[in-house]
């Protein structure tokens, strides 16, 4: 074999691997960005909120549910009464979450004490309208959620139930 196709050999053999690789990673591509699945966005905030929930309870003493007083409650089903968490709380300053860039995922809910931006102190803002998620956590400082699932603007007795519902986000 001369130099030149050995030369023409490897440069082949080359351009197929990157060809091959190329379609590996478009086949795969989906499986790849699985965490932008509905349920890959849900489970990785929850993971987030409670990182920061855990976070504040061991530098504060006490749950972020509020400033000066607790925002609200939600009685979240098989689960019990759970606060609402202050979204400014888990903000700062521990940092899990950049102020002023809340993620997908908090709900504003018309009227007071019903969502993770009603502390009075808390000047943050959604990310956009039509967020379907309130986080909320229990005496013991577990995370749970409430969505509204049928999208109008409030939450419903049939509303309270934990995790991601009916593939619904944000
Ligand atoms: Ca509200
Ligand atoms: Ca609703």
């Amino acid at each position: 074999m001369t130099r030149t196709k050995l030369v023409l050999l490897v440069t082949i053999f080359t351009i197929l691997l990157a060809i091959f690789g190329g379609l590996y990673w478009w086949f795969n591509r989906e499986e790849f960005g699985s965490n932008h699945s509905p349920a890959g966005e849900y489970w990785g905030l929850k993971a987030v909120i409670q990182t920061e929930v855990d976070n504040y309870v061991d530098n504060q003493g006490e749950l972020p549910k509020g400033a000066a007083s607790p925002i609200g409650t939600y009685n979240v089903t098989g689960v019990g009464t759970c606060y609402i968490i202050d979204v400014c709380q888990i903000s700062t300053p521990q940092g899990g979450i950049p102020p002023q860039r809340v993620p997908d995922g908090f709900a504003k809910i018309d009227g007071d004490g019903n969502d993770n931006f009603d502390d009075p102190a808390c000047n943050l803002i959604p990310s956009s309208s039509g967020q379907h998620y309130v986080w909320v956590v229990n005496e013991e400082g577990y995370v749970y959620s409430v969505c509204d699932e049928n999208s109008d603007g409030t939450i419903g007795p049939n509303e309270l139930t934990d995790g991601l519902i009916d593939a619904i986000w944000p």
